[in-house]
């Protein structure tokens, strides 16, 4: 039998820096499993979840479903590659987002005014990685929100004028929950390792990782 002890020791809530906060076990398992089952559901065709080829002539290793406006290496649109219509962002999601936001900062107000309008959903195999980067696309400088499903994995926070140290690494698990905002949104930011085989199977992902970001695109039609 797998030695879940670990499981049972409480993590600390944790500001890794100005407006970037980290809430472990923010997720309950049932909120989990029912994120995850959603998830499922927006993988399925069409628009469902794809590899992305970037202009450098390489693969991501990471596969990716987009809800609101469909993220292409480096714009937004409404429709994806093959021209069906990206899947549309549920409003329940936008409620978590603002809880989210509101339970983070500890600011309730700051927490009501948020409208994220995008969802990018990652999946990370026991290999795949992210490098470091910006994300620069969305025209808004609002906070981004972090939920994590399945396997651990170490979580690369830079900073917003080089690739290069001083860094933090987190250990994010499935659960967790993190919001960048301020001027933590421009910050450098990857995940260079999936710890395979770490996620709790109540959780129902069989293997590897799955990441949702809630943003504000700032575009309109
Ligand atoms: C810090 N995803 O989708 S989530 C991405 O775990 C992305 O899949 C990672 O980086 C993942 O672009 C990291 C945490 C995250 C997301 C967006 C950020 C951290 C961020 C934007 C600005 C600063
Ligand atoms: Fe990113």
């Amino acid at each position: 039998m797998t030695d879940r002890t670990e499981a049972l020791i409480p993590r600390a809530r944790a500001q890794v820096a100005d407006c970037a906060v980290h809430l472990p076990d923010w997720l309950r398992l049932e909120q989990q499993r029912e994120l995850l089952a959603a998830c499922h559901d927006w993988a399925r065709p069409p628009a469902g979840m794809r590899t992305v080829s970037l202009p450098s002539g390489g693969m991501m290793s990471v596969r990716m479903v987009c809800l609101g406006w469909h993220w292409h290496p480096y714009r937004y649109s409404r429709t994806v590659d093959e021209g069906a219509a990206v899947r549309p962002f549920p409003d329940w999601l936008g409620e978590v987002g603002r809880r989210a936001v509101a339970e983070a900062y500890q600011d309730p107000v700051a927490g009501a005014a948020y409208r994220p309008d995008v969802a990018l959903v990652n999946y990370y195999d026991s290999t795949a990685k992210m490098g470091l980067h910006q994300d620069r696309d969305e025209h808004s400088r609002e906070p981004v929100v972090s939920l994590s499903l399945g396997d651990d994995c170490v979580f690369r926070f830079g900073n917003c004028r080089t690739r290069t140290r001083p860094w933090t690494d987190v250990l994010l698990r499935s659960g967790d929950l993190f919001v960048f905002g301020g001027p933590s949104r421009m910050a450098y930011h990857g995940v260079p390792k999936i710890l395979p085989g770490t996620g709790d199977p109540a959780v129902g992902l069989a293997g590897g990782r799955l990441n949702v970001t809630l943003r504000v695109s700032g575009l309109t039609d």
